[in-house]
């Protein structure tokens, strides 16, 4: 059994990873690829109650360490459980954020040490990574704008600006760290645009000639 690849969709808050998921399952469907869609924090029983305690404003306040732990406590179940069964079967696995998130967030938002988050990346996921990472990126203003169109803010979500500048900062530099695996696609404009930048990268990932149509299904139906 050929195992399947693991495709990670990482960005800022509101910068349009759910929308796209949907839009990078379909694309990997048309092409006969099997294909598991999942999240974190998340993914399992026990990592969707972890990932409800870390979103929770009402929880008691979560010191740094302890959002980095649970993080990877989830991650630990969501691997043994869904991601690496899936990618044994051959099965693709689709996933909105990953440890990328961790450095972005808990190393460039909280400031936590990038030692340690190595550290339990390396525990965590022996030799695991993401094939391909999708990093959407928009200035932060625009993703607040359209995340707050969706009503009330998590315990994230709560966060100053100065924090998702943070993030946004850390996320950019994973990808200059990593610039064969994390590909940019900038967010801030319409979303037929974005497709069809998505499209590109997955198109190159797939191994598909240029003229192969990266208009989006949806799109199409409408011209
Ligand atoms: N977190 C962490 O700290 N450390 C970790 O290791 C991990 C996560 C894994 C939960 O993530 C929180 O966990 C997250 C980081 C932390 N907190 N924050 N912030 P999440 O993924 O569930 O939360 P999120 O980032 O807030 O995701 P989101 O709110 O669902 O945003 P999104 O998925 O990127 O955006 P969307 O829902 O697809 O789009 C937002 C709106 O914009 C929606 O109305 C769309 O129709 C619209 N949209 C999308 N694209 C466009 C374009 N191109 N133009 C116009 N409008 C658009």
């Amino acid at each position: 059994m050929i195992r399947g690849k693991f495709i990670t969709l990482e960005g800022g808050e509101g910068v349009g990873k759910t929308t796209n998921l949907a839009f990078i399952k379909d694309y990997l469907e048309q092409h006969d690829i099997p294909v598991v869609v999942t999240r974190e924090p998340g993914g399992t029983k026990l990592a969707e109650k972890i990932r409800q305690l870390l979103l929770d404003k009402k929880s008691e306040a979560i010191s740094e360490q302890a959002e980095l732990l649970m993080m990877f406590a989830a991650r630990a179940q969501h691997i043994k459980h869904v991601i690496e069964p899936a990618l044994a079967q051959g099965k693709w696995v689709l996933c909105d954020r990953f440890t990328d998130a961790t450095y972005a967030y808990q190393g460039g938002g909280r400031n936590m040490k990038i030692s340690v988050i190595e550290g339990l990346e390396n525990l965590v996921q022996g030799n695991l990574r993401p094939d391909l990472t999708l990093l959407l990126d928009a200035p932060v203003e625009v993703g607040i704008e359209r995340a707050g169109k969706r009503g009330a803010f998590d315990r994230f979500e709560s966060e100053q600006v100065s924090f998702f500048e943070n993030v946004r900062r850390a996320y950019l530099l994973q990808a200059e760290l990593h610039p064969e695996r994390i590909k940019i696609v900038k967010a801030n404009q319409p979303l037929v645009e974005v497709q069809r930048a998505i499209g590109d990268v997955m198109r190159i990932f797939l191994g598909l000639s240029a003229n192969h149509s990266t208009t989006p299904s949806w799109h199409r139906k409408l011209t």
